[in-house]
Formats: structure tokens, C-alpha cells, sequence
């Protein structure tokens, strides 16, 4: 009998398709391990629609849980100490390790690139909440031993966080392992603690990814806000009149090497606009840390462009901080975008080291132990301003992208609610491409493509620098969605990849409804 490893409420269903992949996924556990299962867990990948690389800096996105996933199947091998994986993809071979004795942490080393890191960093995040929920029980002893099959359909490193459908499913198998079906973990908690699990391996996300694979819901969009806590709401897409709201996801095939990249790609983008709101900070006089309770052991602590935003608003017009209203948002950002027009004076070079320390009033020793030892990074300038630009610019387009999807009386015909929200999307994507530099010309051809073939909007989807693009198409009948697909096909993947297969076309091009989070 399948049960699934979260509490699921009652508007959870499994789907005809998903409930034959959980039946095949548990034979072939079986016809691996010579035994059933005890349980599945399963977590979704995510596409998201608007608010790139805007999460880490605790700005709200509009993203979706899709529907490929990855599963895993789990038989609790009680005190035999050891973890043995498979997977079912053949790239990525059979794993076993033994647990430390002691119950301290499993040892991952992050320095080769190793489909088991990411079940390890599940496994760390989910271990430290069991000791922090059952410190007399997970003190000092191991963890139960386990034999787990994996089954992924979530393309890897195409930007619809395959990292955080493996590292949500690994957790929360991980808990329910050790505390047993009784105990029914919260999404908020799973949430939480698999944030933090990528840190493992060097890469200094935000949330988004783990936020909208464990809060999911079929049929619904989520907006995922960080701060003042985390939140996921789930809203439904407009009614229209004549089509349905459709996102064709297109992979452009380029995978993201993530971690080798990280120290001239993504966190050099997240050093990049930490600086940025350090640089705003000291030309306004206002203090970052302030802006929240800093945990007194932390004293990397350095607050980001949000923090910027909600001081300088204290500061100069005695307000409290941004309460996630979509008035006081679009407010308070138009307002601090003209501070970064005032403030980044070496605009288009760049800012050297010893011009970004000169800014911030410290040496540049200083400026390279405070800023740039933390994560590895290379560089030879830092784009503050187009950095800073893009992130305050981004994060005022959900705004307006979240008001049209909720506030109908926004938009008079089909037609213009397919503009208007085509519009930011494209706006996005120009300022992925052009001031924070993470598109692609594979991507930008993508987007081309279906805007000139019945998109309205089209933009690079996850981190970028390859990946997935997510492109807004009238869907339902008479709407554009075969002839988006068709358009790809030939003047896109038959072109670049001559040798293509169907199947492989077929794969790359993904129209998915939104689907339920982690169970
Ligand atoms: P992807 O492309 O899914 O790995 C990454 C980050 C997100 C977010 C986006 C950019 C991880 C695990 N996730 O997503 O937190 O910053 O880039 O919007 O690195
Ligand atoms: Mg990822």
C-alpha cells in the first residue's frame, strides 16, 4: 500500500500517471533490492514565472511547482549503519556509505561533483532538525540505516531545480525514516530546513526552488515571500474569456554547470548585490543592521538591497518597514531605484576593488575579508549598479505581475491581460540579459522564437546561464500553443541540434500544469 512520507491534505490527488510511477518506481525498488518499500517521498521541480535572482535578496517570486518530479523509495534498514542508492538513470551509478557512529554528520565533499552530495545535503538539513525537534534521541546516535531507489523526471541542471527536488524528497525521507509514519512533518519546516542544504556545496542560494517544491498546489500558482517570514500563497491563474493561461517551458539544452561556474556566475551575482546594498548604506548613513535580528554568532552578518530599502525608508520618511502590500512595495522600490541612479557613479566599467572598498569607507584588505572570502569568487569588475538595478526593477515586475494575476478589473480583454503580463515577462528577461548578464544566446534565440510565434512573453527561467526558458501562451482551443511547439521544433532544437530525436525534442518542451508540492 503506497503512503506517502507528508501529511497530504484533501486536496491532494494523485493522477492517474503519477500513481502508475509511484507503482513502477516500487517495483523497481523491489527488482533492485529483492524487498518492498516502506515509502515513497517525492518532491516536484519548479518553474518560475517571474523574480529572477531576486530571492536572495528576500524579494517575493511568482513561481509554480510543475509536474516532473523525483521520487524516492525508502526501506528503513534499522541499525545496519549504512545508506545505499540508486538511481534509475544510468548516468548516475550505485552509492553506499556508512553513517558516523556517533551521530554526528555525514562527511560530503564538495569539491567533486557527485549525484550523492545532493542526497547527503538532505540528509545533513534533516538530520540537524531532528536533533533540534528530538535532541535526547539524535544526541549522539546514528541515524537508521536505509536503502533508497531514485527516479527523477526533472531535466538536471536545466533550471527547474532538479537540486531542490532531490534534496526536498532526500529530507523529508530522511524524518520520516527516523521518527516513523506517526510523525507528520510541516511544510513550513521542510521548507526551512532545505534552504540552507545547497550552502553544503558551496552555493549560496535564496529559497525559491525548496519554497515552491514543498508548497505546491495543483492548479496554483504560488507567491513565495521571504520576509517578514516565509510564505508561500497559492492563488489560481484568471479566468479569460476565450483561452487558458499556459506556460510552455523550453529547454534550451545548455546545461548550467552550477558549481564549477558558481565563482564568476551565481555567487559572484549574489557577492555582487550584498556589496551593492552595503554601497547604498554607507552613501545614506543608514545602518543594514537594524533591519533584523542578527543572530549574535553571526557576525559575517552583512544585509541586503530589501534591508537597504526598509532603512533608508526609516531613515528619510519615518516608515516602517515594507509590510509585503503590493502598494507599499511599488512605492518604496520606485523610490530606491532612483537612489541607485544617484548613488553607482561608476556606472557602465564597473567598480574595481579599491573603488567598491573606497566607496564603502574600508581597505581593500578589508573589503576582501568582509566581501569576497566568504564563497570564492573572480572577477574583473563589479556591476553594482546594473546588479543593484536589475534586483530592485525585477522585484517591482512581480509586484505588477502579482496585481494583475489577482486583481481581474486589471485587464479589459484576454488579449490584454496576455500583453500587459507578456510585457514583464519580457521586461525580465531583457534585465536578466542585460544587467545582470545570466541569459544565453541559446536562450535569447528561444525567446525570439515564440514571441514571434504567438508568446507573449517569453524569459529565461531558474538561475540561467543556460537552463529553461518559460514563455506565456494563450492555451485551450484556438490558442497557440501547438504552433509555440511547432515553431521550436523546426527553427530551434532541428536547427542547433541537427541530430535531435523526436523523443529528445519532445522532452526538451514541456506545457505542465501546476502541480501539488512534496509529499
Ligand atoms: P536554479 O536554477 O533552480 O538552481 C537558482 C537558485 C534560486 C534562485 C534562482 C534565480 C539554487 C538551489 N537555486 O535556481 O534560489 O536564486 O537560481 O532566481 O541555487
Ligand atoms: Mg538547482
Amino acid at each position: 500500500m503506497f503512503v506517502p512520507a507528508l501529511n497530504v491534505d484533501s486536496e491532494f490527488n494523485l493522477s492517474a500517471d503519477k500513481r502508475e510511477r509511484v507503482f513502477s518506481v516500487m517495483s523497481k525498488f523491489q527488482n533492485t533490492y529483492g524487498v518492498d518499500p516502506n515509502f515513497i517521498s517525492r518532491s516536484p521541480g519548479r518553474v518560475n514565472l517571474i523574480g529572477e535572482h531576486i530571492d536572495y535578496c528576500d524579494f517575493s517570486v511568482l513561481s509554480m511547482a510543475i509536474d516532473v518530479d523525483m521520487m524516492c523509495a525508502v526501506k528503513v534498514i534499522k541499525d545496519s549503519g549504512t545508506i545505499v542508492l540508486s538511481n534509475d538513470d544510468v548516468r548516475f551509478g550505485e552509492r553506499k556509505f556508512d553513517l558516523p557512529t556517533d551521530g554526528s554528520y555525514v562527511q560530503i565533499d564538495a569539491s567533486i561533483s557527485e549525484w550523492s552530495n545532493y542526497f547527503k545535503c538532505g540528509m545533513h538539513v534533516a538530520h540537524s532538525f531532528l536533533k533540534e525537534i528530538a535532541p535526547e534521541k539524535f544526541g549522539n546516535a546514528p541515524l537508521a540505516g536505509l536503502k533508497v531507489f531514485c527516479q527523477g523526471s526533472v531535466p538536471p541542471g536545466g533550471g527547474l531545480s532538479s537540486s531542490a527536488a532531490f534534496i526536498c524528497a532526500t529530507a523529508l525521507a530522511v524524518v520520516r525514516a527516523n521518527m516513523g509514519k506517526g510523525y507528520q512533518m510541516s511544510q513550513q519546516d521542510l521548507t526551512r530546513i532545505t534552504i540552507v542544504a545547497e550552502h553544503y556545496l558551496g552555493l549560496n542560494n535564496g529559497g525559491m526552488d525548496q519554497a515552491a517544491s514543498v508548497c505546491g498546489k495543483a492548479d496554483h500558482a504560488l507567491y513565495v515571500e521571504f520576509k517578514p517570514e516565509l510564505k508561500a500563497t497559492a492563488f489560481k491563474f484568471p479566468q479569460l474569456n476565450n483561452y487558458e493561461v499556459t506556460f510552455v517551458i523550453a529547454n534550451t539544452m545548455v546545461v548550467a554547470s552550477k558549481y564549477e561556474t558558481a565563482p564568476t556566475n551565481y555567487n559572484l551575482r549574489v557577492v555582487e548585490v550584498t556589496i551593492a546594498a552595503s554601497v547604498l548604506a554607507a552613501k545614506y548613513g543608514v545602518s543594514l543592521k537594524d533591519e533584523r535580528t542578527v543572530p549574535e554568532d553571526e557576525s559575517s552578518f552583512k544585509g541586503n538591497l530589501r534591508d537597504f530599502m526598509n532603512a533608508y525608508h526609516a531613515k528619510y520618511h519615518n516608515a516602517a518597514p515594507w509590510d509585503g502590500s503590493i502598494e507599499t512595495g511599488v512605492d518604496f522600490l520606485i523610490r530606491t531605484l532612483a537612489l541607485v541612479e544617484e548613488t553607482f557613479t561608476c556606472k557602465n566599467k564597473g567598480y574595481a576593488v579599491d573603488e567598491a572598498a573606497a566607496a564603502l569607507n574600508i581597505s581593500n584588505e578589508e573589503f576582501a575579508r568582509e566581501y569576497l572570502s566568504i564563497f570564492p569568487v573572480r572577477f574583473e569588475t563589479l556591476k553594482l549598479y546594473q546588479r543593484a538595478k536589475h534586483v530592485y526593477s525585477e522585484a517591482l515586475r512581480v509586484l505588477k505581475a502579482l496585481k494583475l494575476m489577482t486583481s481581474p478589473y486589471q485587464f479589459t480583454s484576454d488579449e490584454d491581460f496576455f500583453k500587459i503580463f507578456g510585457e514583464l515577462m519580457n521586461e525580465s528577461q531583457e534585465s536578466c540579459d542585460k544587467l545582470y548578464e545570466c541569459s544565453c544566446p541559446e536562450t535569447d534565440e528561444i525567446c525570439a522564437i515564440a514571441r514571434s510565434n504567438g508568446a507573449y512573453g517569453s524569459r529565461l527561467t531558474g538561475a540561467g546561464f543556460g537552463g529553461c526558458t518559460v514563455s506565456l501562451v494563450p492555451g485551450g482551443p484556438g490558442g497557440n500553443v501547438e504552433q509555440v511547439k511547432q515553431a521550436l521544433t523546426d527553427k530551434f532544437y532541428r536547427v542547433r541540434y541537427p541530430k535531435i530525436t523526436d523523443v529528445e525534442i519532445n522532452e526538451a518542451i514541456i506545457v505542465s500544469k501546476p502541480t501539488a508540492g512534496s509529499f
